[in-house]
């Protein structure tokens, strides 16, 4: 395992969290915390290994940067190293992917509801390109395999959970956007390729920026509010999982995006559709009582 010097403000690590105070504490303010003892009663937190995927699955192909077995990937990602880091393979499907393991990490802790995404109540295109961010992911990366993207889930809460090794995350609270040079081509991507060794000539405000950060163990969660960006570096080999939520704390700013998306392709639909989905929002908000 490699560490490094790490410098910023720790995410503060509870356990026994009732949901209660998660929502209070951390859901509502959008503040980060990781659960240590969210998913003990996950199967995945005791089988799903490097060796696990291999042998059951090697067969398979997934995609990362090319085509691979998942056999071969697997060892590519356990032969990765600082000089050589293997290529992330990042959020591929499970129901698509490997729908037999969708048992392995159920129930979800009850922190995940409600969860809007994935419910059927927006037509067409937008329906779709909300329900998808529902489905969880798999992710799996090396020693020193990187989130390339310095990035925020599009005002989704994001939920990650550590099954196999140690990943690094870096946190920056949305009120530091204007620090994080948002991508003109598409605004939930940092022009900022390497949070450790920032080109501050080229972006000198992101010396401004203050990182919260940590070392996500095996068997922990982390909430990453809606709007934070992030991004991650493996400190081993690493598989984990995460998922979006969205609901009354986090909608009116999902809201404002889809607005801001929808707008210059449909100026003429966007603000109406926005009055329905703020409409939605506080029925349904009103319905969960949060
Ligand atoms: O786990 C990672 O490496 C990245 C996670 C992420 O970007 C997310 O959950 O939104």
């Amino acid at each position: 395992m490699i560490s490094g010097t790490i410098t910023g403000r720790p995410i503060e690590r509870r356990s026994n969290l009732s949901n209660a105070e998660f929502r209070s504490k951390y859901l509502k303010p959008h503040v980060p915390v990781i659960v240590t003892d969210a998913i003990n009663h996950w199967p995945a937190t005791k089988t799903w290994t490097p060796d696990f995927f291999r042998t059951r699955f090697g067969d398979r192909t997934v995609r990362v940067d090319r085509e691979y077995r998942l056999a071969e990937y697997i060892d590519l990602v356990e032969h990765s190293s600082p000089e050589r880091p293997a290529p992330y393979l990042f959020h591929l499907f499970l129901d698509e992917n490997f729908p037999e393991l969708l048992a392995d990490f159920q129930p979800w802790p009850e922190y995940l509801t409600p969860n809007w995404l994935g419910t059927h109540f927006l037509p067409g295109a937008v329906g779709r390109r909300i329900a998808d961010h529902d489905r969880p992911g798999v992710f799996i990366g090396g020693q020193a395999s990187t989130c390339a993207n310095l990035h925020y889930d599009f005002q989704y809460h994001s939920f990650s959970f550590q099954l196999f090794g140690t990943k690094r995350f870096w946190l920056y609270p949305t009120d530091e956007t204007a620090s994080m040079y948002p991508d003109p081509a598409n605004k939930c991507l940092s022009l900022v390729k390497n949070v450790e060794n920032p080109d501050l000539a080229k972006f000198p405000l992101f010396a401004n920026a203050n990182p919260w950060l940590c070392d996500l163990a095996a068997g922990e969660m982390i909430f990453i509010p809606g709007g934070w960006w992030h991004t991650t570096r493996m400190l081993s080999t690493s598989i984990s999982i995460s998922v979006n939520t969205a609901n009354a704390t986090n909608w009116p700013a999902v809201v404002r995006e889809l607005h801001a998306e929808l707008q210059p392709r449909h100026p003429v639909l966007a603000s109406p559709f926005a009055a329905y989905m703020r409409l939605v929002g506080s029925w349904k908000g009103w319905k969960d009582g949060i």
